[in-house]
């Protein structure tokens, strides 16, 4: 049984929303931002974060690792691209993108003071940062025109674009203009498996 450590809404959703994809079993364990500091926990994931993945004795970290993890072992949901090196590659591009660029570009809006450790600059941190956000969507926006999954198959990478989309939405991002992402969003909130996940994390299935 895999065992999936999350905080509501945080980039583990995208893991959990994989899980609701390939249909299979799995427990939750709810994590806060202290219990992931403690001892225990990290003593399996010294980064002291979400996502972690338990599975028989198994024990993964980092996002694009357990997301991959889980395509793998479940090839019939195909969320690793049409089978193709090349195809693989896309899926690869976009869950790097959104991992190291778009994923980091929000740390500094949810922890502006681990950024600058002055109170009197916070609002100009994370107006920077949410600038970059914006940046970075617009590339995503423009990948997504004329395609419904952002590597042209559903794959891992769009639950994780979900995520950060979402992000974006609850932080006040300039999203003018990027039509294609809010159509993209829409679609992922009508999906049955996006919606258990988020029923199961915020007790509600719609933004
Ligand atoms: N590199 C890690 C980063 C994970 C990460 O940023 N997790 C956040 C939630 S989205 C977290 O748990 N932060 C806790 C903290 O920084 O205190 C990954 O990709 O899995």
């Amino acid at each position: 049984m895999m065992k999936l450590y999350y905080y509501p809404g945080a980039c583990s959703l995208s893991d959990h929303i994989v899980l609701e994809w390939t249909g299979a079993p799995y427990e939750l364990v709810e994590m806060s931002r202290t219990s992931v500091k403690s001892p225990d926990y990290l003593a399996i994931n010294p980064s002291g974060a979400v996502p972690l993945l338990k599975h028989d004795g198994f024990v993964l970290t980092e996002n694009v690792a357990i997301l991959v993890y889980l395509a793998e072992l479940y090839p019939c949901a195909r969320l690793l691209g049409d089978g193709t090196p090349r195809g693989r590659a896309e899926v690869v591009r976009w869950l790097a993108f959104i991992n190291s660029d778009v994923h980091g570009a929000f740390k500094p809006i949810f922890s502006p003071l681990r950024y600058l450790p002055d109170e009197t600059r916070t609002a100009d941190v994370v107006d920077a940062a949410r600038v970059r956000v914006r940046d970075f969507l617009v590339i995503l926006d423009a990948q997504l025109e004329g395609r419904d999954w952002i590597a042209g198959t559903r794959s891992i990478a769009d639950p994780y674009l979900f995520v950060v989309t979402r992000w974006a939405l609850a932080k006040n991002v300039d999203m003018d203009g990027l039509d294609n992402l809010a159509r993209f969003v829409e679609r992922m909130f009508a999906d049955a498996g996006v919606q258990a996940a988020l029923e199961a994390e915020e007790g509600r299935a719609a933004a």
